[in-house]
């Protein structure tokens, strides 16, 4: 198989033992494996869900909450009837599932149960003999299921042209393109600045004030060492686990910069399926980072930590040049007051339109993520092809300023 497996792990609903979970996540991403964790207290529709999105081989089930048995051929019975049979189940949980219970989970169509003393060595492999290959295509998808598998399919071709350089473009994968495109918000800022908190309360609002509005979410997470990554972002998310709401996880598998090689073909299909938003955010990014492309979002948003260190930092933000509006998160900190003037000081030396915002994002019904989505719904009317010229102008203006420091 040409890309990394992906597996999708989570814990049960009513349950939070996520230490067995979290120890074998990083144990499969170091061995070149990519796991979309789910987090814990979890539904079974949610996994169901999120496991269709992310396209995975498999879905790991840590469970210590005695319910088990139903739990787990609840999630076998839900694939199956979603048409999604061929993504297996495996998992354990320790001394809560017996010899018993195993063989009843079985026949009801899970695929291993570990139990206590397994080596982490010995899943890992398991994995990789039983997960590692491409599964026969299932003869007619549609939807979510579809959607899903062609995403997969552009980011095969990267893995493989990656290997042979010669892949062929990614047009193919939509041919029954929609030709309304969705408004595209692009979403970046150093990691740990809340970024998906922010999306995901943005998407509530979404969900609420556009009662048939229908989301996208392309999220980035770092591939590491051995090519595995831990993509962790759906574990923040709790409004965008919503059928109005598809999300994707992406590795940014070898590339720098804060997105993927397959980023810009994912998010072309994406756009153009019958989403009204789509709504990608970056990896966690540096100082000279300028991830989006004039052409690829309509609006960029940057969300910054009021604890950016010294004001003359701000000088060297790249992305302060070229951002629509600037969202300084987490601003009940104790900084937050000196980081937003810094920041209007700094935004006064560019001379254009660029907003600023202040949000707690963790905060419900907080005031300046109602302000933010006010901000883009207003953006929305604007035109877009202007808009877009003018970040490119900016973009290019940002580039040769980086050039000549
Ligand atoms: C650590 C622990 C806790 C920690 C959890 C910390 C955390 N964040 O995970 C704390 C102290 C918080 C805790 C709290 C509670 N706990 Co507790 N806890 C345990 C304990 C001691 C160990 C579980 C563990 O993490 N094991 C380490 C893992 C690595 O090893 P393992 O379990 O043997 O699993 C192996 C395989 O099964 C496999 N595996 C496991 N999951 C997966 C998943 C995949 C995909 C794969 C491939 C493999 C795999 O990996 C291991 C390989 O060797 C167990 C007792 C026990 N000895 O099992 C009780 C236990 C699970 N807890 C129990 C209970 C009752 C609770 C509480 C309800 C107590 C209370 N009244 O407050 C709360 C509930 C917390 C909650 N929110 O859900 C009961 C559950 C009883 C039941 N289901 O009938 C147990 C069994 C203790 C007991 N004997 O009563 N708990």
């Amino acid at each position: 198989m040409s890309s990394p497996i992906r597996v999708l792990t989570a814990v049960p609903i009513c349950d939070g033992h996520d230490s067995a979970i979290n120890t074998i996540n990083l144990e499969f991403i170091r061995h070149g494996i990519e796991v979309v964790y789910l987090g814990f207290h979890r539904y079974v529709g949610d996994i169901v869900r999120a496991a269709i999105q992310e396209d995975v081989a498999a879905i790991g089930i840590s469970s210590y909450n005695g319910g088990h048995v139903e739990f787990f051929a609840e999630v076998v019975r839900q694939l199956g009837k979603r048409g999604a049979s061929d993504i297996a189940v495996f998992g354990g949980g320790g001394g809560t599932i017996t010899q018993d219970d195993a063989t009843v989970m079985k026949r009801k169509g899970v695929d291993q149960i570990f139990f206590a003393g397994t080596s982490l060595a010995d899943m890992v492999e398991y994995v990789r003999q039983h997960y590692g290959k491409r599964r026969t295509q299932v003869a007619k998808v549609e939807g979510d299921i579809a959607l899903a598998r062609k995403l997969t399919a552009i980011e095969d071709s990267f893995a493989q042209r990656r290997r042979r350089r010669n892949a062929g473009s990614t047009r193919r994968f939509g041919p029954e393109r929609n030709s309304k495109r969705a408004r595209v918000l692009g979403f970046t800022g150093p990691g740990g600045a809340g970024k998906t908190t922010l999306i995901d309360e943005l998407v509530l609002r979404f969900l609420q004030r556009s009662p048939k509005a229908r989301i996208a979410i392309l999220s980035h997470d770092p591939s590491v060492v051995g090519e595995g990554a831990l993509l962790g972002d759906r574990a923040t998310m709790i409004n965008s686990q919503n059928d109005r709401v598809f999300m994707r996880s992406m590795a940014t598998r070898g590339q720098s910069g804060g997105l993927s090689p397959a980023t810009e073909g994912c998010l072309d299909l994406l756009a153009h399926s019958d989403f009204d938003y789509v709504m990608i955010e970056t990896v966690g990014t540096g100082q000279e980072a300028l991830p989006f492309r004039s052409t690829l979002v309509d609006q960029t948003v940057l969300v910054m930590n009021p604890d950016y260190g010294a004001r003359l930092q701000l000088q060297k933000i790249v992305m302060l040049d070229v951002a629509d509006i600037v969202v300084v998160n987490k601003t009940d900190l104790e900084r937050a007051k000196a980081a937003l003037l810094e920041i209007e000081h700094r935004l006064a030396q560019n001379k254009y339109r660029q907003q600023i915002v202040a949000t707690v994002a963790k905060r419900h019904r907080d005031h300046g993520v109602d302000m933010l989505y006010d901000l883009i719904m207003q953006d929305s009317t604007a035109g877009v092809s202007d808009r877009r010229n003018q970040t490119s102008e900016r973009q290019r203006a940002a580039t040769m300023k980086t050039r000549t420091r």
